[in-house]
């Protein structure tokens, strides 16, 4: 008889590393496909897909709008194949009970990033040095402190960890738009190739290690204070590494970037606080995109949301009112 071969799929996040570490643990380990997608197009993704064996879906957390259409198509996908649900974003009970329902495994813990849960799910398939690209996920996502991670990252030298780490997410900020790029990086990365020998890594990281100087000092000439945080309207293609340096120039606890869409339509925003902010930043996100007819959400320190541009204002509005409250 005639083997057919399987058919694997790894649909993973493609924004950051933390979603190419996964989807190169899944290649490794279970030889998948390899989908990027992103909030915007994995519901599309999804039901492009005709009749798959295994499939693994990775990094990409699920929120009220995308949830009726995401459990149908998996339902149906669960029907013939077995599909592996790693994410690490909040996630409603009802939805963790549905999903196991149907046969799905769910692989999911706030604690740790998708790549570390991922890692833990395949490490006995996997090679040694696995578990560097674990490490690379945690400490780009802010998770280094996680429970997983943190066993893990103790055992390395914390220098090559935190240089490769940023090698590959600074290559990921200038270079992340080009959807070859992405794969390539998938493909060394499940291969072991160490980021630094990954070619023009080191150059890319280089470049946007430059861009970050210079925007140091335009966040503070651009940027404006509100009421207990810091906002600014960015042209850059990563807006959190923006909102980020929003912290550092004004001193606030929370920093907010908007960037126009391709379309013009809406504005996507990052959210990021310190350790200081008080308010969960993933809730206040949900909260001021309910009020501006937009969707929004994530994690505690780090969030994002997609806003109409005419509703701007009354997202940061709602952003302003949730940190005052706690203030
Ligand atoms: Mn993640």
């Amino acid at each position: 008889m005639e083997m057919v071969r399987r058919k694997r799929i790894c649909i993973s996040h493609k924004k950051d590393v933390d979603g190419i570490v996964s989807a190169a643990l899944f290649k490794r380990a279970r030889d998948t496909e390899v989908i990027l997608a992103d909030y915007g197009d994995i519901i599309d993704h999804l039901s492009q897909l005709r009749r798959v064996d295994e499939l693994y879906i990775c990094d990409l957390g699920l929120n009220k709008s995308t949830w009726p259409e995401f459990y149908k198509l998996i339902q149906a996908i669960a029907k013939h194949g077995q599909v592996v649900y790693t994410d690490h974003h909040p996630m409603e009970n009802d939805w963790r009970r549905a999903l196991k329902k149907c046969g799905v495994i769910v692989n999911h813990s706030i604690n740790d990033c998708a790549g570390v849960l991922s890692y833990e799910f395949l490490k006995k398939e996997l090679p040694h040095d696995a578990h560097l690209l674990a490490a690379y996920a945690a400490i780009t996502d802010y998770l280094d402190g996680g429970f997983l991670a943190k066993k893990i990252i103790q055992q390395q030298d914390r220098q090559f960890v935190l240089l490769e780490a940023t090698l590959l997410s600074y290559a990921l900020a200038r270079r992340g738009g080009d959807e070859d790029y992405l794969k390539k990086l998938v493909s060394e990365l499940s291969n072991m190739t160490p980021p630094h020998r990954i070619t023009d890594v080191l150059h890319d990281a280089s470049e946007q290690a430059e861009r970050m100087v210079y925007l140091m000092t335009v966040v503070r000439k651009l940027g404006s204070m509100r009421k207990g945080y810091a906002s600014i309207c960015t042209e850059e293609p990563v807006s959190g590494l923006v909102a980020n340096l929003l912290l550092g120039a004004f001193q606030v606890s929370a920093g907010i970037a908007y960037k126009l869409s391709p379309k013009k339509d809406t504005y996507d925003i990052s959210l990021r606080g310190t350790e200081d902010c008080r308010c969960h930043l993933g809730e206040v996100a949900s909260y001021a995109a309910d009020i501006a007819g937009g969707a929004g959400g994530g994690h505690a320190k780090a969030s994002g949301a997609r806003i109409p541009v005419e509703h701007i204002e009354d997202f940061l509005s709602g952003v302003e009112e949730k940190l005052l409250e706690t203030k």
